[in-house]
């Protein structure tokens, strides 16, 4: 059966952007075949944090994680293809880098499981919401690559 073709949002966070690691994770979207569609630099402030967080606005590690994720700039990206929600967070890894598969983003690049290197949403419902908090629609765009084609017949 042909893949449905998803949007999702993955974000950089600081400590990819400060430890010169943006090149590397866009690197691993491109050549998994998923198409970028919308791209930005910028640094969130408090309430850009708190909508992207909202489920976690009870959890202890709230507060630290707003304070990070405000702490420099972070890398907005949409990324579109076959599967891209589910696809993006099995990229990632588990939250906690120590547990994420090995070969996954997290599990190559991080330690720590609030400085692990980016967020992707996860579900269509959250991509959708998320998107929204940090794009325009007549920012984004659309195209299919060549090896993404291969998927939807
Ligand atoms: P994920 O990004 O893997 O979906 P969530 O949604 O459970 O993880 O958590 C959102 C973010 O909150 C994580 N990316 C991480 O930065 C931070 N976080 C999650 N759990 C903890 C924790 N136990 N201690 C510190 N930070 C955490």
């Amino acid at each position: 059966m042909p893949l449905k073709v998803e949007r999702t949002l993955v974000l950089l966070k600081p400590d990819c952007v400060m430890r010169g690691l943006i090149g590397k994770v866009i690197s691993r979207i491109e050549e998994r075949g998923f198409s970028i569609i919308g791209l930005k630099l910028l640094k969130m402030d408090r309430s850009t944090a708190e909508k992207l967080y909202e489920e976690h606005r009870n959890k202890p590690f709230y507060e630290p994680l707003l304070r990070f994720m405000m702490s420099g700039p972070v890398v907005a990206i949409v990324v579109e293809g076959p599967s891209a929600v589910s696809a993006m967070r099995q990229m990632l890894g588990s939250t906690n880098p120590l547990d994420a598969q090995a070969g996954s983003i997290r599990a190559d690049y991080a330690i720590s499981n609030r400085k692990n290197i980016a967020h992707a949403s996860d579900s269509i419902e959250s991509a959708e919401k998320e998107i929204n908090i940090f794009f325009k629609e007549s920012e984004l765009t659309s195209y299919v690559r060549p090896s993404e084609a291969a998927y939807l017949t």
